[in-house]
C-alpha cells in the first residue's frame, strides 16, 4: 500500500478548512481534517513544504511507525501547526486502512464500548430569558447535555455568546485583524450562578450542564466560582484557567468539587501530564485533529484511564466534518469516555462532506461505512475560497479599568 499522492485542499463552506488526502498506488483514497482554526494557511504550507514530500512511497500500512517519524524525525516536536499536521496523516492513514480491511475505524482501534457518543450541544442568550427558550429548543432536538452561556450584565461582549442578535455562538470571525474586548471578572463572577440557577429552576437537574469559562480566571477566582456553583452540579466547568501551568490546578481542586474539563487547546500528552498524574481535572478536552491525530489521542485517552479520568473532546465547528467523524471513531473505543461536544453544522459545510453520523436522543454514532465514512466532495469545495478569519474568543482582557494588564 505505497503512498503515491498526498494533496492539500483549503475550503471556506461558512467557515475555513483544511483537508488532507492521501491516496496510495492502488488507488484507496483517505482523508484527514488539518484545520487549525484562525491558523489554516499555516498548516497546509507545514503539510505542503515539510511532510506531503516525505510521505511519498511510503507504506500506508505502517501508521505508528509513520507517526513516529513526522514527530521525531523533524527536530522540531509538538506545537499546534506540527501536532495538527501530523493528526491530518494519521487520520488519512487509518481511513486508508479501515478501506483496505473494510471496517469501521471504530473496529480496527478494537470496537465499541458504547452503543453511540454522549454529545453536549450549545445553548447561549443575550439574556437569561433568551438562553432559557435557547436551552428548550435543544432539548427538543434531543439534546441530553447542554453548555449554557449568557451575556454577562456589564461586560460588552460575552464568551459564547453570538456579535448579532441572532441566539447561535460562531467562533470565527472574519476579518483582517482580531478583535479586542473588555472583561470583568467581578461582574462574571457574581452573575454566573444566576445562569446556573434559573436553568436548574426551569428545567431540575435531569439534563447535564456545562459551562464554559474559556480560560477568563485566575486559579483563585476558578476555585471561588467552582465552589459558588457546587449547588447546581455543572457536568463540569470548562477551561476555569489558563493550563500552561498545570500545576495551578491544584488551586482550584483543594477548594471546589465542582468537575473540571481542559484542553481544547492542548496538541500533546505532554500539555496534560502533570493535570492527569496529579488527578487535578476530570475531563480532558484534547482532540483527534489538534494533538496528533487518533494514534496519539489513543496514547492520551489511555494514561488518563489510570487515574479515572475521562475524555470529553472539543467539537465546535471549526473542527471540519472530516475531524469530528474521527474523534467519533475514537470515542467509540473509548474506555473512559466522557461525552463529546457538538455544535453541529450548516447545510453548506456539509454539502462540501458527505458524511455518515446519526445523531438520536441525544447520541451520535459515526456509522458503519469502511474507514472515516466521510468522503470529501472536491467539487463542491473548490467553490469557496478561503478567506482570513480569527478566533478572537480568548481575547478578552481583564477589567476595563487594567486595560493592559493580561492575567
Ligand atoms: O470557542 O473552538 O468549548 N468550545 C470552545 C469553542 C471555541 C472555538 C474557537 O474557535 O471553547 O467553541
Ligand atoms: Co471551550
Amino acid at each position: 500500500m505505497k503512498i503515491e499522492k498526498a494533496e492539500v485542499f483549503v475550503t471556506c463552506p461558512d467557515r475555513n478548512y483544511v483537508i488532507l488526502k492521501i491516496t496510495t498506488e492502488s488507488g484507496l483514497v483517505g482523508i484527514g481534517d488539518a484545520t487549525l482554526n484562525g491558523r489554516e494557511i499555516a498548516v497546509s504550507a507545514y503539510l505542503e513544504n515539510h511532510i506531503c514530500p516525505q510521505l511519498i512511497g511510503k507504506d500506508a500500512k505502517n501508521i505508528e511507525d509513520i507517526w513516529q517519524l513526522l514527530y521525531r524525525g523533524a527536530y522540531w516536536r509538538r506545537g499546534p501547526v506540527t501536532m495538527t499536521a501530523i493528526a491530518a496523516v494519521d487520520v488519512a492513514l487509518w481511513d486508508i486502512k479501515g478501506k483496505a480491511a473494510n471496517m469501521p475505524i471504530f473496529d480496527l482501534l478494537g470496537g465499541s464500548s458504547r452503543d453511540g457518543l454522549l454529545v453536549y450541544g450549545h445553548a447561549t442568550g443575550k439574556s437569561i430569558d433568551q438562553l432559557i427558550d435557547e436551552y428548550h429548543k435543544h432539548k427538543e432536538m434531543g439534546y441530553r447535555a447542554l453548555r449554557v452561556q449568557a451575556s454577562i450584565p456589564g461586560i460588552e461582549r460575552s464568551y459564547g455568546v453570538s456579535k448579532d442578535k441572532s441566539s447561535t455562538y460562531e467562533p470565527a470571525t472574519k476579518g483582517a485583524i482580531p478583535e479586542e474586548e473588555n472583561w470583568s471578572t467581578e461582574k462574571y463572577l457574581s452573575y454566573a450562578p444566576k445562569i446556573f440557577d434559573a436553568i436548574r429552576n426551569k428545567f431540575g437537574f435531569d439534563d447535564h450542564l456545562l459551562h464554559d469559562a474559556h480560560h477568563r480566571l485566575t486559579p483563585l477566582e476558578a476555585a471561588q466560582l467552582g465552589k459558588s456553583v457546587e449547588d447546581f452540579k455543572l457536568f463540569w466547568l470548562e477551561d476555569p484557567t489558563p493550563a500552561e501551568n498545570q500545576e495551578s490546578f491544584r488551586m482550584i481542586r483543594q477548594h471546589t468539587t465542582t468537575p473540571i474539563a481542559v484542553g481544547e487547546i492542548f496538541n500533546s500528552i505532554w500539555d496534560c501530564k502533570t493535570l492527569i498524574e496529579e488527578q487535578l481535572v476530570d475531563y480532558i478536552r484534547a482532540t483527534v485533529c489538534h494533538a496528533g491525530g487518533i494514534t496519539h489521542l489513543r496514547r492520551i485517552a489511555d494514561f488518563a484511564s489510570l487515574y479515572q479520568i475521562k475524555m470529553g473532546a472539543h467539537g465546535p465547528s471549526d473542527i471540519s466534518p472530516a475531524g469530528m467523524a474521527a474523534g467519533l471513531h475514537l470515542g467509540m473505543w473509548i474506555p473512559n469516555f466522557g461525552i463529546q461536544e457538538f455544535m453541529g453544522y450548516s447545510e453548506k459545510m456539509l454539502s462540501v462532506f458527505n458524511v455518515n453520523w446519526t445523531f438520536e436522543d441525544g447520541y451520535l454514532h459515526p456509522g458503519f461505512k469502511p474507514g472515516l465514512g466521510v468522503d470529501f466532495i472536491e467539487d463542491e469545495a473548490a467553490k469557496y475560497l478561503i478567506s482570513r478569519s480569527f478566533t478572537n474568543s480568548s481575547l478578552n482582557r481583564r477589567d476595563s479599568l487594567e486595560l493592559v494588564s493580561w492575567v
